[in-house]
C-alpha cells in the first residue's frame, strides 16, 4: 500500500515567552538536525521546510494589553507571535497541504489554531482540537499559578474574554470540539473550567483502564470525515519524561513509547489530519537528542510510517 503523498510545510517558531524554563527557543533546529525533513520525504511527502518566522516585536501601547502584562508573562511577546504565527499559518493553509508548527512553547498554539479555526469556518468545516499533553492549559490570568501564557492557550482559543487582547480577531473554537488526552496535572480552578466549558478527556486514568488505542478509535469514530478539520497539538510532556526528558514541565506517568506510536498510526489511518503542532520541546534539557528523535519518529508515524504495509485494521467489535 502506497500512502498518500501530502504536502507538508514545515515552520519554525521559536518563541519561549510562554514558558516558565527558558530553551525551547532551540526547538525548531532540534527536529531539523533530527531528519525531521528527510524523515518525512523518505515516506515520499512532498516537504517544504519554510524556516522560522523572526522573532516578531512585542505589541504595545494597548491598555487592554498593558493591563494583561501585569498578571501574564510576556503579554505584549506572546501578542506579536500570535500575529505572526496566525497570519503566517494562515497563508499557509490557504495554498493547502498540512502544516506542521515546530515549537516553541505551546504559547505557539495560540496563533496556529486560531489560523486553523479560521480557515476551518471557511471551509464550512468544524475545528476539532486534539491535545496531547500531561496539561489541560486551560487557566485564565486569573487561575494561573504560574502567569505562563503556555498554560493559558486553550482558555484563549476558546474565548475567555480576559485573554482576549491576546489578539482580537479570532474565530473562537468550540470547547466541546477540544479534547484532552493524556492529562494528568491540573490545577484546581482549571478543573472547573475544563469541566464547566464541556470539553472532552481522555485523562490517564481512563487511559490506563480502556487503553489509548480504544479511546482514540472512539475519539475519531466520532468525527464527521468531510465535515472535519482535525488539528492535533502534540506537547513533548504527553511522552513519559523517562522517553522524552527534554522539556521543561515533565510529568511522571506519560504516554508510552508503543502507545504514542499507535496514536499516531490511527491518527494518519484517519485520514483527518489538517494541521499540526510540535511544541515545548527544549533541546537545553535533552539527553543527547533523546527527545528530538523520538518526537520525529512519532512524526513520521503520524504521516504515515508503518511496520509492515496493510490495510487499516478494523476495530473489535
Ligand atoms: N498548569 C500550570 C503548569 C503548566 C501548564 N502547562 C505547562 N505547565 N506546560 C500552569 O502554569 O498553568
Ligand atoms: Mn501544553
Ligand atoms: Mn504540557
Amino acid at each position: 500500500i502506497e500512502i498518500a503523498r501530502t504536502e507538508i510545510t514545515l515552520i519554525g517558531c521559536p518563541l519561549e515567552a510562554g514558558a516558565g524554563v527558558r530553551g525551547s527557543v532551540m526547538g525548531p533546529a532540534a527536529y531539523r538536525v533530527a531528519g525531521l525533513v528527510e524523515a518525512l520525504r523518505g515516506l515520499g511527502h512532498a516537504v517544504r521546510d519554510e524556516g522560522d518566522i523572526p522573532t516578531p516585536r512585542p505589541v504595545g501601547g494597548e491598555t487592554a494589553l498593558n493591563r494583561l502584562a501585569e498578571t501574564c508573562r510576556n503579554a505584549r511577546e506572546i501578542a506579536g507571535w500570535t500575529r505572526a504565527i496566525h497570519d503566517r499559518g494562515y497563508a499557509l493553509m490557504k495554498r493547502g497541504g498540512v502544516p506542521v508548527f515546530l515549537g516553541g512553547d505551546h504559547a505557539l498554539s495560540m496563533g496556529s489554531v486560531a489560523a486553523a479555526a479560521r480557515i476551518a469556518e471557511e471551509r464550512g468545516q468544524d475545528l476539532v482540537v486534539l491535545w496531547l499533553d500531561a496539561h489541560a492549559d486551560f487557566n485564565t490570568p486569573a487561575t494561573s499559578p504560574s502567569g505562563n501564557m503556555h498554560g493559558m492557550a486553550l482558555a484563549y482559543l476558546t474565548g475567555e474574554p480576559t485573554l482576549a487582547p491576546v489578539m482580537e480577531d479570532i474565530t473562537p473554537v468550540d470547547p466541546t470540539n477540544v479534547h484532552l488526552f493524556g492529562l494528568r496535572s491540573i490545577d484546581a480552578q482549571e478543573r472547573q473550567i475544563v469541566d464547566e466549558r464541556g470539553v472532552t478527556v481522555s485523562d490517564m486514568r481512563i487511559i490506563d483502564e480502556f487503553g489509548a488505542a480504544a479511546l482514540m478509535r472512539d475519539f475519531l469514530a466520532s468525527l464527521e470525515a468531510d465535515r472535519t478539520h482535525l488539528h492535533v497539538s502534540l506537547d513533548v510532556d504527553f511522552l513519559d519524561p523517562s522517553l522524552a526528558p527534554g522539556v521543561g514541565t515533565t510529568v511522571p506517568g506519560g504516554a508510552t513509547y508503543r502507545e504514542a506510536h499507535l496514536v499516531m498510526e490511527l491518527l494518519h489511518e484517519s485520514g483527518l489530519v489538517a494541521s499540526v503542532d510540535l511544541v515545548e520541546l527544549n533541546p537545553f534539557l535533552d539527553d543527547r537528542g533523546k527527545s528530538a528523535r523520538l518526537m520525529t519518529e512519532l512524526v513520521a508515524s503520524l504521516f504515515g510510517r508503518t511496520i509492515l504495509d496493510r490495510k487499516p485494521i478494523r476495530a473489535t467489535p
